[in-house]
């Protein structure tokens, strides 16, 4: 099990001046900030990054949010970040993410819900690489 996991601040959450807030939850939950950088996808970058949902009803409005926007992509570490972080978020649907969760407190639809996080070690790694050159983390 890998300690680290990587996470995106949407384009609707940067839009409404959440930053500050979701990275003081990211930090309440236990997780250091290794590598951190504000950013906009072009369309074709969030096409690629979103990839494995391209056969899914909704990919095309994914990928057109997820470039409207500036965005916020870090990598986090902590014992069982991947999972640990997964919890911290909550359900990809707001009005089913627990209390106390980012996207309960933070996020406005399913499609703009605030915060992205890695499903697993191995996407972890794959995600935290489209964004981070070997110089740009630790
Ligand atoms: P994420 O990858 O962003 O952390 O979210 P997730 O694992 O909870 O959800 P996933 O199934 O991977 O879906 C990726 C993102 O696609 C958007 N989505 N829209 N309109 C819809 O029914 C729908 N379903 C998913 C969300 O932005 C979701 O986070
Ligand atoms: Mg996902």
């Amino acid at each position: 099990m890998s300690n680290r996991t990587f996470t995106m601040i949407k384009p609707d959450a940067v839009g409404s001046n959440y930053i500050g807030g979701i990275l003081d939850k990211i930090n309440a939950g236990g997780f250091k900030i290794i590598a951190m950088k504000y950013t906009q996808l072009s369309k074709e970058q969030a096409g690629k990054f979103y990839e494995v949902h391209s056969a899914r009803p909704f990919y095309g409005e994914l990928v057109d949010f997820m470039s409207s926007g500036p965005i916020v992509a870090a990598i986090l570490e902590k014992d069982n970040a991947v999972a640990d972080f997964r919890t911290l978020i909550g359900a990809t649907n707001p009005a089913e993410a627990a209390e106390g969760t980012i996207r309960k407190q933070f996020a406005k639809s399913i499609g703009e819900n605030a915060v992205h996080g890695s499903d697993s070690d191995e996407n972890a790694k794959i995600e935290g690489d489209f964004f981070f050159s070997m110089t740009e983390r630790f």
